[in-house]
């Protein structure tokens, strides 16, 4: 009690910043980092493109406006959409069963049975959010573009995960900096659905997002990064990058590259393990107070408090 005690007066509690402690105070949880924004960033595919602009601009809206507990919104996708999707699928689905993990090859499947995964038609947020409530818990809300790290980790305590409906320009299909809904279908979503990996969420960069795995004595992917781009997927496993082991201690402290493939990939020995050793590593994170989720009334209970 002490120690706890001490902990908390040696940081001012006015210090702490405002945190999410209801599931629908994450209506506020809507933070933007406009780095690779196509308004914004010159570089971005779609700088040069009104069309796809504006229609970036309507999806957005749609995230914008949308409030906890609603309905999850539909988006009519265009021809050109669906065919950007269609590339970027068939493309991805050809590799799949050689570089990515088995626990993505699963949920792939079931999402193909159950929820029209395909490369004919861009699967609806609404389906996929009631399928994953069931499966893991996980349940999604419409985002409008790349959420502040803060903000989006702090959604995942509520196992509510951001998702954004706009999709990558044409003129890129194999690669992308910024999510987009290939990234969250195809790169997240599939992994959500498992349970072990569902309780697995933090030390994002390296892990969730290009993350790799030893699977029967060979390494595949588990990163949504690296499953929703074909350049990266084949580029992480084609032994030219750097490999390091897994461990939280070092891979917390990484510097990551946010623009292209990465120099540098982490492989973990399996879940179970990754789990094991993220779950000692934040056991010892120094915090003024303690939290627990109370599933019940989906919020956030803060004890120890000063
Ligand atoms: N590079 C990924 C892709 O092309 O889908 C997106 C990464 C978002 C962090
Ligand atoms: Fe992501």
């Amino acid at each position: 009690l002490k120690r706890v005690a001490d902990d908390v007066r040696s940081i001012p509690e006015e210090k702490v910043p405002w945190f999410p402690r209801q599931i629908k105070d994450l209506d506020r949880c809507n933070m933007l980092i406009t780095k690779f924004d196509p308004d914004m960033d010159q570089d971005h595919p779609g700088y040069n493109d009104s069309e796809y602009r504006k229609r970036r601009a309507a999806i957005s809206e749609l995230a914008f406006r949308y409030k906890q507990g609603e309905p999850l919104p539909t988006v009519e996708y265009t021809a050109e959409e669906i065919s950007t999707w269609r590339q970027v699928y068939q493309q991805l689905r050809s590799i799949y069963p050689s570089l990515a993990c088995r626990q993505f090859l699963d949920g792939l499947q079931q999402l193909e049975k159950e929820c029209g995964y395909g490369d004919e038609q861009i699967p609806q947020l609404r389906e996929i959010s009631a399928f994953l409530k069931e499966k893991t818990g996980f349940q999604l809300r419409p985002v409008a573009g790349l959420l502040s790290a803060r903000d989006f980790l702090a959604s995942l305590a509520f196992r509510v995960f951001q998702c954004t409906q706009y999709i990558r320009h044409s003129s890129a299909p194999m690669h992308s900096p910024e999510p987009d809904c290939c990234h969250e279908l195809l790169g997240h979503i599939p992994m959500l659905a498992d349970k072990e990996f569902a309780q697995f969420s933090q030390l994002y960069w390296f892990t969730v997002e290009f993350g790799l795995c030893k699977q029967n004595g060979a390494v595949k992917a588990y990163g949504a990064g690296l499953l929703s781009s074909y350049g990266e997927l084949v580029y992480a496993l084609s032994n030219e990058p750097e490999y390091k082991p897994f461990s939280p201690e070092e891979t917390a402290v990484q510097p990551y590259q946010d623009q292209t493939y990465q120099p540098v990939y982490f492989v973990s020995e399996s879940f179970e393990d990754a789990k094991i050793k993220l779950r000692k590593y934040s056991a010892n994170i120094k915090r003024p107070f303690a939290v627990r989720y109370d599933p019940f009334t989906c919020s956030v209970e803060v004890l120890d408090q000063p």
